[in-house]
């Protein structure tokens, strides 16, 4: 089938916090309760309907097992729309290995990258940790807040991976707009058309405090990036 726009979302976190099963809960929804570690990558593909317009994410499953740490290449991180990284409410451990992750998506991803914080297995209240705090000294005022979900009995999974979807397509119709401005500013041709594809607005509307949303720091990161693709 065809798509209008197409984003890849890529998930990535310490081994055993639920990558997998958040992806495979969103697109075949079920649930593995003894799922098996994910050896180098993967990728699924679901399609969203946003306003009459078919959205496709290509979702990228990530081992996070440390001995497959350095296969993750900057190939993965290279022209990921948005970037899911996930921790285990349950395991301070996996909360310590974000900082790892949040580093690497700094130095390697494009600009203006989504980064949604996911704290996954709220089904299990009673060992879930009090994990604010480290979430403020790892991220600092680059993301307020994050989501809880459970990829177990479904919390939040549908919800994060539309907003996601519906963000980027926002996204891209904004850049495009802003294009076709510019466009037609250098042809001082103001009445030179703009299409569906060409409109709209990107970044700036990210009204919804629910979820972090934090590609400003990758701005301010840039003027230290290494390599930029
Ligand atoms: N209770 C509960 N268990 C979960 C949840 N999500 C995943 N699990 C369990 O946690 C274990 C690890 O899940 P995976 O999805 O394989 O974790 P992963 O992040 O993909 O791990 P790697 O592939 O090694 O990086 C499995 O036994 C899952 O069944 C959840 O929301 N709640
Ligand atoms: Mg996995």
């Amino acid at each position: 089938m065809s798509y209008n726009y197409l984003f890849k979302v890529v998930a990535i976190g310490d081994s055993g916090v639920g990558k997998t099963s958040l992806i495979t809960r969103y697109v075949d929804d079920t649930f593995v309760p003894k799922a098996i570690p994910t050896i180098g990558v993967d990728f699924k593909l679901k399609d969203v309907m946003i306003d009459d317009k078919i959205v496709r994410l290509q979702i990228w499953d990530t081992a996070g097992q440390e001995r497959y740490r350095m296969q993750l290449s900057s190939s993965i991180y290279k022209n990921a729309n948005a970037f899911i990284l996930v921790f285990d409410l349950t395991s301070k451990k996996s909360i310590k290995e974000l900082e790892y992750y949040f580093g690497e998506i700094q130095n390697n991803c494009d600009e203006d990258s989504l980064i949604i914080v996911v704290g996954n297995k709220c089904d299990l209240p009673d060992q879930v940790e009090n994990v604010q705090e480290e979430i403020d000294s790892i991220f600092k005022e680059q993301v307020q807040n994050f989501s809880k979900t459970s990829a177990k009995d479904g919390t939040n999974v549908k919800n994060i991976f539309e907003m996601i979807a519906e963000k980027l397509k926002e996204r891209k119709l904004q850049k495009n707009k802003n294009k076709n401005k510019n466009k037609n500013k250098n042809n001082q041709n103001p009445n030179q058309n703009t299409n569906e594809n060409e409109s709209e607005n990107e970044s700036g509307n990210e009204t919804n405090n629910s979820v972090v949303l934090s590609n400003d720091n990758s701005k301010q990161n840039k003027k230290t990036k290494k390599t930029c693709c």
